[in-house]
């Protein structure tokens, strides 16, 4: 029996492309370096290619800046996928973009039609249940479109809020398992992990919220050794990417791929 919160037989990635520079940032913490970030790049598909998942791996694209970012343009499910609609309107052309790859590999392919607006990254899927951050590119609408979709195949949408100043939910938490959450104290506070098993990333290591469980490994930002060793003895097979690059652009180890 596999667990479909965390074990994937495939992934889906974009490499970086030059105009990296130009991608959205909520603060000015310096340019990113390309050759850095494609080294990086390269470890994080390496890795995940390493856990024996066929990784498809996309052309980088010069018109948009941030779409290495993959996770923001599509919600991947065992039933079927959802074309999201991101609030950032830099990068409402990554969608089209990436729906040829995802009918490729799905039956089932569902869009979000609008008028609201919904991105990847403010979607955690959980082992019971599909949470939905608002924020200031997830709208209440497009929340509302997603819940309509995915009630289709099952699937039930709780709302959340993602907290103020944060860009994605997901920037601040991630999923180990299908009942554990790695979560900054800040989200959990607001209580919208109820009734799970929270793991808190240790104070001033915020940014190590946002890893990734994919199949035996977690994959976490390098650079955060307390919340790395609460994760190894808590059982976690981690394994360190230099996030140095990405983050300038708020980005972090989901973003970097659609999982399924
Ligand atoms: C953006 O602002 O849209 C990008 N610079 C970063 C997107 C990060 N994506 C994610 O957390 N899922």
């Amino acid at each position: 029996m596999t667990d479909p919160t965390y074990e994937f037989s495939r992934a889906i990635t974009r490499r970086p492309a030059a105009s990296i520079t130009d991608g959205l940032r909520a603060e000015d913490i310096g340019t990113p370096d390309l050759d850095r970030m494609l080294a990086s790049h390269a470890h994080y598909v390496e890795t995940l290619k390493k856990t024996g998942a066929e990784v498809i791996e996309l052309a980088p694209l010069e018109t948009y800046p941030d779409a290495v970012f993959v996770e923001d343009t599509t919600l991947c499910l065992p039933q079927g996928a959802v074309m999201m609609r991101p609030g950032a309107p830099s990068r409402m052309g990554e969608v089209a973009e990436m729906e040829p790859t995802i009918r490729g590999v799905y039956d089932e392919v569902r869009q979000i039609a609008g008028p609201g607006h919904i991105e990847g990254g403010d979607i955690l899927v959980t082992g019971r249940e599909i949470l939905v951050g608002r924020s200031d590119r997830t709208d209440a609408a497009g929340v509302a479109e997603l819940t309509e979709i995915v009630s289709d195949w099952g699937h039930t949408v709780r709302e959340v809020f993602t907290p103020p100043g944060v860009l994605h939910f997901k920037t601040d938490c991630s999923l180990l398992d299908g009942e554990t959450i790695l979560s900054t104290k800040r989200l959990d506070a607001s209580g919208c992990f109820e009734g799970y098993r929270v793991l808190h990333v240790a104070e001033g290591e915020e940014a190590a919220a946002n890893s990734i469980r994919f199949n035996q490994f977690v994959l976490a930002p390098a650079g955060f050794p307390r919340t790395t060793e609460m994760l190894r003895q808590n059982g976690y097979d981690v394994v360190e990417i230099d996030n140095v690059e990405c983050a300038k652009l708020d980005g972090g180890m989901s973003c970097l791929s659609l999982r399924f």
